[in-house]
């Protein structure tokens, strides 16, 4: 839907492109070997979550799924790869001139095209979290879980009543922005945190923030997701900002690298690192959920990490296909499967599993459940297709609508934190 708006403004603005080059030019600086930029988006018939898997294996990555049709991100090298081993790949579109088309023709360095204004950039993000704690003093708090590899906060709102005090209640964690480009996410964690303090007053809220810890992080990646943005045009960055980029969501320390579901070439968009944990950014993550272990008890019950896109409801393991497996029991991939499925009937996503949509290793959610028995899911937000690099970038006015319909998911996991 949206992409026809952009089509029209991209069209329009193609007489000016000429002009525009040069400016771009000089605000993109330090071109990145192995950014999107020099991939292209494929589509990839017949895949199931094994082939997918073979695809993530070269250092491609599957962007989404339908109907078996796997939507993919790859360089050249890895499109050659690819078809040597026998896929029929088609290629879609260049992701440079997606990203161009994306970014609307006007520039405003530093932060999102005017049309997206309505999306929070890094310093806006902090500004948001800190008003609410000016509006909210008495049920939130902001505080920082560490810093980024560039040295940037990564700011932690805490939302409950009696905030200043650890009480007994059971804590959930809502953490966004692992990956750059998914900059809807950092809106579903803003909007996690103005509705459970704008709407105190409302009784079901009240009880909730009465009875519970929340922890919200809107922004795990700074780095990243300032990178993502600040040449005015977008650069489909998913990665971190350290040396080529670590994947986030591949350097969590629980069978980190095991199980063929990432990469070890720096290059890659699913590079997992030098060792679990090499990445500042998840370290904090690590640091700041093993800090709520109090009393040999980890009081943190459950969590969503969101992501985008594809609009699915995933639960643990993703390095194996097994459902039952070390570290987890039948009746405890029942309960995510019961949970998954309540959570995604209410927002009409697709629950499954995390492998299969591929394996990884080295996630959030095989952490924290494998680690610390925290009740976690992944969740991909809108669109549920997104035609390649495009299911990152849609338009703000989607924004409200969107992080809205995961109120009731978000509910059903606050309350199962308490069961
Ligand atoms: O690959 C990822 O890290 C997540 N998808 S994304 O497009 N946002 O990058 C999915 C992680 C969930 N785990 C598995 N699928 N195994
Ligand atoms: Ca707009
Ligand atoms: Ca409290
Ligand atoms: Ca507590
Ligand atoms: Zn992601």
């Amino acid at each position: 839907m949206f992409s026809s708006r952009r089509r029209a403004v991209a069209v329009a603005a193609a007489a000016c492109l000429v002009l525009l080059a040069p400016i771009q030019a000089s605000v993109s600086a330090e071109p990145t070997a192995t950014a999107a930029q020099d991939s292209a988006i494929y589509t990839v018939p017949n895949t199931d979550s094994q082939t997918r898997t073979e695809i993530n294996r070269t250092g491609a990555q599957v962007l989404s799924v339908s109907a078996g049709v796997a939507t993919v991100e790859a360089t050249a090298a890895q499109a050659e790869q690819l078809r040597a081993a026998g896929f029929a790949l088609r290629e879609e579109t260049k992701v440079a001139e997606a990203l161009q088309q994306l970014s609307g023709t006007e520039r405003v360095p530093g932060d999102f095209p005017p049309d997206d204004q309505g999306f929070h950039n890094y310093d806006e993000m902090v500004a948001e979290l800190d008003a609410t704690v000016s509006e909210h003093p008495d049920i939130a708090a902001k505080s920082s879980i560490g810093t980024s590899f560039e040295g940037r906060d990564i700011p932690v709102l805490k939302i409950s009543d009696n905030v200043a005090q650890d009480e007994d209640e059971p804590e959930v964690l809502f953490n966004c922005n692992q990956h750059a480009r998914e900059h809807l996410t950092t809106e579903m964690c803003l909007h996690i945190a103005q509705r459970f303090t704008d709407n105190y007053t409302d009784p079901a809220i009240k009880d909730v923030v009465d009875n519970r810890e929340i922890w919200v992080i809107p922004v795990v990646n700074p780095d990243g997701s300032i990178y993502d943005v600040e040449s005015g045009q977008y650069q489909g960055w998913r990665k971190n900002r350290q040396d080529t980029g670590t994947d986030l969501n591949r350097n969590w320390g629980y069978l980190w690298g095991c199980c063929g579901g990432s990469s070890d070439n720096p290059d890659a968009e699913t590079y997992r690192g030098t060792a679990e944990w090499s990445a500042p950014e998840t370290a904090a993550m690590r640091d700041f959920i093993d800090s709520r272990v109090v009393g040999g008890t980890q009081q943190i019950k459950a969590a969503i990490d969101f992501h985008t896109y594809s609009e699915l409801v995933l639960w643990p393991f993703g390095h194996t296909f097994d459902d039952v497996t070390d570290g987890m029991t039948q009746e405890e991939y029942d309960r995510f499967a019961r949970i998954g499925g309540e959570m995604a009937g209410s927002n009409g996503y697709t629950p499954q599993q995390s492998s299969d949509l591929y394996i990884t290793d080295g996630d959030s959610l095989d952490w924290m459940w494998g680690q610390h028995r925290i009740l976690a899911f992944t969740f991909e937000m809108y669109p549920a297709e997104g035609g390649g690099i495009d299911g990152f970038y849609p338009p703000d006015e989607v924004i409200q609508q969107e992080t809205a319909r995961n109120d009731g998911a978000v509910d059903i996991l606050l309350r199962e934190a308490g069961a």
